[in-house]
């Protein structure tokens, strides 16, 4: 598959400012904000504002600027729920990508899940 951006995904539309979220962090070139079904106390989901499908295309094609940004809004939004590993009991990180990750948004996000033991992952 093609690294085609559909500008009609649900998370272009909140980058738009054309639906609602609840932020929890944003920086020049990276948003933060709750998701929608958390699956967790904390479930957080950190995008670029850039028009990239997934982290591959992200790498690829991103600027080092974004990617700093980016890395550490990730690192910054632990910190803002009290998930690191230095103050707390940690978190996991996952991002989806393409019809074999199940990706559902087809715009770059990480899950940032805490607040309660994950589980291993199991398939
Ligand atoms: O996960 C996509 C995630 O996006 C999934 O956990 C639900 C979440 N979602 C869907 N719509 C919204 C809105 N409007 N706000 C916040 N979160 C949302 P994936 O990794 O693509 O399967």
């Amino acid at each position: 598959m093609a690294y085609t951006y559909d500008d009609q995904n649900i998370f272009a539309k909140i980058l738009r400012g054309e639906i609602p979220n609840t932020t929890v962090l944003e920086t020049e070139h990276s948003l933060a904000f709750r998701d929608l079904y958390p699956q967790a106390p904390v479930h957080v989901l950190v995008i670029p504002k850039g028009p990239y499908v997934s982290y591959d295309h992200f790498a690829a094609h991103a600027s080092d600027a974004e990617i700093v940004d980016y890395t550490r809004a990730i690192g910054e939004v632990c910190k803002l729920e009290g998930i690191t590993i230095d103050a707390s009991d940690g978190f996991r990180m996952i991002s989806n990508a393409g019809d074999h990750g199940v990706q559902e948004v087809p715009h770059l996000h990480v899950h940032i899940l805490g607040g309660r033991r994950i589980g291993r992952m199991v398939q």
